[in-house]
């Protein structure tokens, strides 16, 4: 029987891989997308289906994580047979800035959609399997390498939340006996990363920089390292954990680490440019608490699940400088054209 899936957080980076994914296996997907003043579907325009499509297999929904009576009609109205509950306040940064917001979407909103989904089973003897996501950051300070049995140390709070939400689901799993799976995934980037986090921001000054339409990049810590994986490869382990038999927690990663230093050289070189002749530091970048070291030790993933990332640092590196030329050299094509009419009036 093909199935249903509900995502929450379907219009970010890894809710369109996901998407893409799912989809292609024949699921029906509901998504959750926020109300917002201007349009937030970018990411998943070129799956979207006309709401009055006979038979369409993507359907989207006004929800917020904050909301648990429109969590609770959503449910109702999908009957999903897996949630993934990827939607949250993502940013480590900016969670120093809106710490109640955050704390309230990624830890509130996870207990609100797991008790949700426990009613829901209760009321209607469904099975219904879910993936909660969470983050190396949870690791934070704790020694490198990490994995499963690795004690969290969170140091911010973005890290903070996703702890509480992950031992809500292990508990739930437990009280309830839901099949609730808890993915603990390494940074995982593409060019659909937001362009505020470290390497989107590097590969889009890259492009746009190239393109004469930007002068410096200015960034924070250039010394901590993370374990940097592609997006597209990840959301497969978070496939993969609802089909075992067993629900559990799992360490997605590659299994290596680069400085922030070293994705700027390799993006930099690989555009043509000499980093050092653009980059400034702005302490306004550094962290209250930072992250020094991030390394995942996904051996039981490699060996439970069957999961082996194929896409390499370098590869990643290229995909996303690539991606980022062209759009670059298209943004400077619109701005050209916009000046032509200027210029010719003078
Ligand atoms: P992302 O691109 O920032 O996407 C976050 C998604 O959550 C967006 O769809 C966003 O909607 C939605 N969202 C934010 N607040 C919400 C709310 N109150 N109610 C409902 N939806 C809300 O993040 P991502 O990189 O795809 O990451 C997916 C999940 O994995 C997140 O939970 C993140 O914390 C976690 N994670 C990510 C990484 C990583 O390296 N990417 C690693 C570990 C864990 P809008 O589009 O409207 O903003
Ligand atoms: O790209 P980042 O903002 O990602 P961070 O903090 O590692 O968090 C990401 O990965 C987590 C998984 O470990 C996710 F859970 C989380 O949702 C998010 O997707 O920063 C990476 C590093 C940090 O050490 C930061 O201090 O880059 C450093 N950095 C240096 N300059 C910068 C900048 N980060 C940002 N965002 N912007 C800078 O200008």
């Amino acid at each position: 029987m093909p199935k249903t899936a509900l995502i929450t957080g379907i219009t970010g980076q890894d809710g369109s891989y996901l998407s893409e994914l799912l989809l292609s296996k024949g699921y029906t997907v509901h998504g959750i997308v926020r109300r917002s003043s201007s349009f937030n579907t970018s990411r998943i325009n070129h799956i979207y289906e006309d709401p009055h499509d006979a038979g369409r297999r993507l359907i989207l929904h006004y929800a917020d994580l904050t909301d648990s009576t429109g969590l609770r009609r959503v449910i109702e109205a999908s009957l999903p047979d897996e949630i993934y509950n990827l939607g949250a306040q993502s940013h480590v940064r900016v969670s120093f800035e809106n710490p109640e917001y955050t704390a309230d979407a990624d830890a509130m909103g996870a207990i609100r959609l797991l008790d949700c989904m426990r009613d829901h089973v209760q009321h209607t003897g469904r099975q219904v399997r879910f993936y909660q996501a969470g983050s190396s950051e949870m690791f934070g300070a704790a020694r490198p390498p990490q994995n499963e049995k690795t004690s969290f140390y969170p140091r911010s709070p973005y890290a903070v939340s996703k702890v509480a939400a992950h031992w809500f689901g292990v508990n739930y799993r437990e009280a309830y006996g839901l099949f609730i799976a808890n993915g603990i995934l390494f940074n995982h980037e593409s060019p659909r990363r937001g362009e505020t986090f470290v390497t989107r921001k590097i590969t889009r000054a890259a492009g746009r920089i190239r393109a004469g339409l930007q002068r410096k990049l200015y960034l924070g810590n250039l010394d901590s390292r993370r374990d940097w994986g592609f997006a597209g490869d990840y959301v497969q382990a978070m496939w993969s954990m609802l089909q075992h038999s067993d629900p559990g927690d799992f360490v997605v990663a590659t299994g290596e680490a680069h400085t922030v230093r070293e994705f700027l050289e390799e993006s930099f070189s690989y555009a043509g440019l000499d980093w050092k002749k653009y980059v400034e530091i702005d302490p306004a970048y550094f962290r209250p608490t930072e992250v020094d070291y991030l390394l995942g030790d996904a051996q039981r993933a490699r060996t439970v699940l069957g999961w082996n990332p194929p896409t390499t640092f370098r590869q990643l590196v290229h995909m996303m400088v690539d991606s980022d030329l062209r759009l670059a050299e298209s943004e400077r094509l619109v701005q050209d054209q916009k000046f032509a009419p200027t210029l010719a009036l003078v």
